[in-house]
Formats: C-alpha cells, structure tokens, sequence
C-alpha cells in the first residue's frame, strides 16, 4: 500500500477506525451513491432543465456526503424520517430507486408521486426498514410530523408490545433557515419535555435561498444556541470533512438508538449549486463561491480514501458505475408515458377498486395495516337514556378507546381535567396517560404530531381547545388532507380531530367562530357537524373507525343544549358521512341546514306553520347533494340557513349546484341566511342581532312562500 501522505494521514487513520465500527465504513458503497445523487444533479442541471424535461430542479450537491453517511445508520426496522425537498440523497440511500427519483422529478408515471407533486417533494411509504414520511413544500413542516412518528414509536413499543419499536428512531432532516420555523421550535418543546427519540439532523449551507443563517438564529449557529437547552444533547460539525461526519452521525444516531433522548446534530455544508435550478446565486461573491468549491465534500471524501482505503482505480469504477446507472435509468424513464389525466381526480379521499374492496393506502392509519374493529349498525337503540351531546361524544370516545388500542386522545386540557368542554372526563383515569395526555400549547405540534402518528400506523384524536386556535396549525391540516393525493394513495394519514365552536351564550371574534367553510376548501378532509347527540355519537364513531382525516365540529351551544339531547343510539351506532337527515317533510319549501341552526329552523317552520322539508346536511364533507336536489325539485324553494359568515360561506356553493341542476325546478330564487360578514360579537344583544334568529329564519320563509 501506498505510503499515506503526511497531511492526510490523521484522516485515514480516522477512516480505518471508522471502518472498524461503522455500517458507513463499507466506503465503496458510499462513494457509488454519492456519485449517483451527482450524477442525477448533473443530468438534471445540464440536461433535463434546459431540455424542459424537468421543470423544478433542487441539487444536493455538497449536501449528499453528510446525507448518505446518515441514511447508512437508519438501520432500525421502525425509523421514521421526516424529510425536505434536498433529501434527495437520504432517500436513495434509504431504498428510493435510480428510477422512482428520475420518474419523480421528469413527472412520469413511477414517479412518488405519479406527476402530481415536485419531484424532489419525495415520500418513501415501508413497513419494514426507514419509512421517510411524505415531504412537503412548506419550510418547517417536516419536524412535528417526525415527533409524531417517534412518539408513536415509544406508544407501539410500550402499549402495543411492538419490539421492533424499541430501538427504533424518528430523524429529521432540515436545512438552516428552517430552524426560524414554527415547526422547529413546536416539535424542539415537544422532544425534549417528551424525551422522545429524535435526531434533529441540520445541513447548514448558511443560506435560506439568499438569506444569510444569521438572520435566522442570532449568530448564526443553531448548535451553539441551543447548547444549554434542556434535554437536548447537541453535537456540532463540519460535514466537508466526510470522516469526521461519519463519525458524529454515527454517535448522535447511536445516542439517540440507545435511548439518550433527543439530539440534534448540526453539521456545515456547502451548498454547490443555486438554491434551485433557477437561482443564479448572483448575492454571493465570487470569492463565496469558490471557497464552498473548496469545501465541497466529496473532493474531500477522495482524498481522505484514495489510496489508503480505496484505490484510485476504485475510486474511478464507483463513480463511472453510478454514472451508468444513471444513464441507464435515463433511457428506461425518458420513455415511460407522462400520468394519466383521466386520473387526476383520484385519491383525495380514500375510494374502492372496481372490485369493491378498499383501495388503501400503502402506509397510515389503522386500514394499512388491516386492524379489524367491530362492525357498525345504521340502527339507532332508541330505549337508551336520553344524553346530552357533550356526554355523546365522552360516551363514543370511550368505547372506541377500549375497541381500538391504536386510538390515542391528546390535546390542551385533555387529560386530567378532562378538556375545557368535559368532553374527556374521565377518560385519562380509565385508560391511562399514554393513551389520553395533555399536549403543550402548539397547535401546530398537537396536529402535525397526529400526522406522524397515524403515518405510523395509530389513529390520533387530538382536540383543538376552539375553532379559531386551530389557525396555528393551518399548515398541517392542509398538508394532512393533501396527502393522500399528493402521494396519489400511498400515503394517508386518517384522524380525527375534533373542534368545538360556534356561539355559546355569548359570541367572540376567537372562541365563537363557525368558519367552517374554510375546511371545504381545504382538500381531503371530511367535515362532520351535528345537531343532536344521537348524530354525534354515529358521525364520530363513523369518523373514528373510518380511513379519512375528518373535522369533527362541536357546536359549543349543543353541547348541554335539551333540544340535542337524545337516547343514547347504542355502542355500535353509526351515522354514513354525506346522508342528510330528513326531519320533517313538507311541499312549500326547503330548508336547507346544519349544526346549531337545525333547532332554529325546526321553531321557525313551528311558528310559521308553513309546509316544508327541513333537511339537517349532517356533514358537509360530502354533503348530500342528492337529497338536497330531490327536495328542492319536489318543492321547487329554497332557504339556506347557517352561522357562518355569508360571503362565500357553503350556503354559496349549495345554491351554486341548485341553481345550475335545478333552475328549471325553482319558483323562486334560492335565498341565503346567515351571518353577516362581521365577527362574532360578545355582547349578546349584538350577537342576537347578526346570528340567524327564529324570527329572522320565519319571516324569510313568509317571503319566499310569497313569491
Ligand atoms: C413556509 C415556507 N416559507 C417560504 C418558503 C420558500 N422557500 C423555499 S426554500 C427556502 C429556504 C430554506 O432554506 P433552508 O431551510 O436553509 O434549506 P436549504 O434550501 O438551504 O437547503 C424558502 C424561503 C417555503 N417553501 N415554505
């Protein structure tokens, strides 16, 4: 062998050591898939980009060597990682295929999403082995979903007795200006008061696109401001230096593996190319472009293996074999078809195949894995005791917690006090802490969390404390309801969560708001609202036992309200999503409404004495389109009622699809009540003067009978 060169002799001495313990110690391995993830930038730089064949290209270059070397020690049968759009190299170490990345990126059918998303925007759906959880486009999102998935593994361990949780780890991978982000420091409080087994793993390249890390944590390094947080170890290093990488990565992952409690690992690396295939990096000097030249890390790699561990022959055969590789899954993808159009549709909800049987998803919720519940009855049991709608949904809660051990209840206040609504009472003595527990104050943590768990397998209920304070977590709910279709089926994530809101005696502009049309907007979400107990107690056993993220909404006045309360329906009892409940019928008009209004409507229709159907939609994702047009043909009217602000409020869209599939039906224009376009107010007077009040909802009815 050659003598090492005196410079370099530390390093290979370190290499040797390396190799002596390492899983990243086969570096011929290593080198070839570095030289993969290179030569796929390559050709996407200089080929595909230009070419237009790839319309949004997102290099690792000088992030790859770090990446690689971690994803060699995601070894566990359970670890989860959560993942951004420049883990390109982390996922083809992980098992992501030559093919699927090209696929992806050249948005082909194969690719992770099949067209439908960036293609560096990459999931890896496993039963076995790293499973890297959907990624997202948001900066930030990836960290809560990942303390989910390890919280999830401590829960399948010690609940479930799944041992090959046991010395499983969750990983998330960011980049430096992702540290300013919500999530970062939601899913930080949640790891370290938790201690859950998380490797935060940051590539600091020292920008956010052109925004200097400085500007994202004062003086510019995560690591050594977080050096005294409680919890957290913390490990700093320069990843242009590939052997002493290696050797911290293998220490902050064995630390975490080995039950240390969460890490985070930094590790400064060039970025080599432009933030994407756009950015002309025209805000670095020329000077900061050479010297991240210098530092590039795989020029570093070489020199520390070759000659001593590898020999330039070797060296050489890697990074021609991977450039082979690459070719050749070039020529196999560039004549795969684009996506199908026809199927563009598909796979915002869960659906069937032609055979009937569930199309599911390949990883999330209890339906992947095929936990079996008991069956459900459309049959209510009409001889129970009469309950109030808080004590429905405890009562739901409660049952499905003891027939599904994948079910977990979290929120603020959930768990001792039994929620501000009550409507946990109880629950946290009876099945214990695990299963019922207090959150922090992050909404963005309590609903990302639940992302990750149902990703691993569980069924999370979390509750926001009230509507308006579900606004933190806008992110992960809409990356919750997208998912499925982003990752066309091979990732859902089905809860429930369940908000209370609307008025109560009295309005405010954060406890009182409906605004429940901001979920229809919001794709791939249900949305169930009852009026009475017994619906409630169908609608969120239907929910809970079911494949699909859903909102279920508990109108705050329902809650004690006589009117809601109803015999309790039985264990068993379920409510079908999308069938509105016919409560009275009638030939003069429609009326067409939901939640706390149902009751107003039904007065209202008392005191007016005028023939109608008064349809309760129930839920509104879906809503009973059917029913709707098949009452409003027969009467030829109709009203809309609800609380939610009028301006685009769903009243809108339901007159939108009447006026289109029944205008030759209609006597009379649709009208619309609702509430203005102004908050909800405190006093009640002034509530009683914008909400849908019973007069209000019976002189509406006399006008358009009259016409
Ligand atoms: C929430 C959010 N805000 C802004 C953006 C636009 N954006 C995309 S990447 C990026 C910079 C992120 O930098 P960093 O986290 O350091 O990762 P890097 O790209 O350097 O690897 C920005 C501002 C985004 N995608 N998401």
């Amino acid at each position: 062998m050659a003598a090492i060169p005196q410079k370099h002799a530390k390093d290979a001495a370190q290499v040797a050591a390396q190799d002596a313990k390492s899983p990243a110690a086969d570096w011929r391995t290593v080198v070839r898939q570095i030289a993969i993830s290179r030569a796929l930038d390559d050709l996407e730089e200089t080929r595909l980009l230009p070419e237009r064949k790839v319309l949004y290209q997102f290099s690792a270059r000088g992030h790859d060597v770090t990446q690689v070397l971690l994803g060699r020690q995601l070894t566990g049968a359970r670890d989860g990682v959560g993942a951004y759009y420049r883990s390109r190299p982390l996922l083809l170490t992980l098992g992501l295929s030559v093919d699927e990345a090209l696929a992806s990126t050249m948005m082909k059918v194969g690719g992770m999403s099949e067209g439908r998303d960036i293609g560096v925007v990459f999931n890896l759906p496993r039963k076995k082995g790293a499973c890297v959880l959907p990624v997202c486009g948001g900066v930030g999102t990836q960290y809560t979903p990942a303390v989910g998935w390890a919280q999830a593994l401590r829960y399948r361990h010690s609940t479930l007795g799944d041992t090959e949780c046991a010395d499983s780890i969750a990983v998330v991978h960011g980049g430096d200006a992702s540290t300013a982000t919500n999530g970062f420091w939601a899913a930080l409080n949640i790891v370290t008061t938790e201690r859950l087994p998380l490797l935060f793993f940051i590539e600091d390249n020292a920008y956010g696109i052109s925004v200097p890390s400085k500007l994202q944590t004062p003086g510019g390094n995560i690591a050594k401001n977080l050096a005294a947080f409680r919890g957290l170890r913390v490990l700093d290093g320069d990843g242009s230096d590939p052997v002493g990488a290696a050797t911290l990565i293998e220490d902050a992952v064995r630390g975490v593996r080995s039950g240390g409690g969460p890490a985070l690992l930094r590790l400064t690396v060039p970025r080599l190319s432009g933030h994407s295939g756009q950015d002309t990096q025209a805000y670095k000097s020329a000077a900061a472009i050479q010297s991240e030249r210098d530092r590039d890390p795989f020029k570093r790699l070489r020199i520390q293996l070759v000659p001593e561990i590898l020999s330039e022959g070797d060296w050489d055969a890697e990074i021609e074999s991977a450039q082979a590789i690459v070719a050749g899954a070039l020529e196999r993808v560039d004549g795969l078809p684009p996506p199908d159009p026809a199927g563009v549709r598909r796979f915002v909800f869960s659906e069937s195949r032609d055979d009937g049987l569930p199309d599911i998803q390949a990883q999330g919720g209890i339906w992947a894995d095929r936990v079996s519940l008991p069956a459900g009855t459309t049959q209510a049991d009409s001889q129970g005791p009469r309950i109030n709608l808080v004590t429905a949904v405890r009562r739901t809660l409660e049952r499905e917690l003891a027939v599904n051990p994948r079910m977990v209840i979290f929120g603020e206040d959930v768990g001792q006090k039994g929620g501000v609504h009550a409507a946990t009472l109880g629950l946290q003595e009876k099945f214990g802490t695990a299963r019922v527990f207090d959150t922090s104050l992050s909404e963005e943590g309590i609903i990302g969390r639940a992302v990750g768990m149902a990703a691993a397998g569980l069924m999370p209920v979390p509750e926001i404390q009230f509507r308006k304070y579900a606004d933190p977590a806008a992110e992960q709910l809409n990356d919750c309801g997208t998912m499925r279709w982003r990752t066309a089926n091979r990732f859902a994530a089905p809860m429930v969560v369940r908000i209370p809101g609307g008025f109560f005696k009295c309005g405010d502009p954060w406890h009182s708001q409906s605004n429940e049309v901001q979920w229809l907007h919001g794709v791939g979400w249900r949305l169930a609202m009852p009026s009475n107990a017994q619906d409630a107690v169908g609608l969120l056993r239907s929910a809970l036992r079911g494949n699909d993220p859903t909102i279920f909404f508990e109108h705050r006045s329902l809650l004690d309200a006589s009117w809601a309360r109803r015999p309790y329906p039985g264990d068993e009892f379920i409510v079908p999503f999308g069938k509105a409940s016919l409560l009275q019928a009638g030939n003069a008009v429609t009326v067409v409404t939901w939640g706390a209004m149902v009751e107003r409507c039904e007065l209202a229709l008392r005191r007016t004495e005028i023939s109608a159907d008064l349809l309760d939609l129930r839920t509104l994702s879906p809503w009973d389109r059917e029913a709707t047009l098949k009452s409003v043909r027969k009467t030829r009217r109709c009203l809309i009622v609800h609380e939610d602000t009028v301006t685009a409020g769903f009243g809108a869209e339901i007159a939108a699809v009447l006026a289109k599939d029944a205008f030759f039906d209609l006597d009379a224009p649709i009208e619309r009540l609702a509430m203005p376009d102004v908050p909800s107010p405190h006093n009640p007077v002034l509530l009683d003067a914008v909400l849908p009040s019973v007069a209000a909802i019976a002189s509406a009815l006399a006008a358009l009978v009259a016409i």
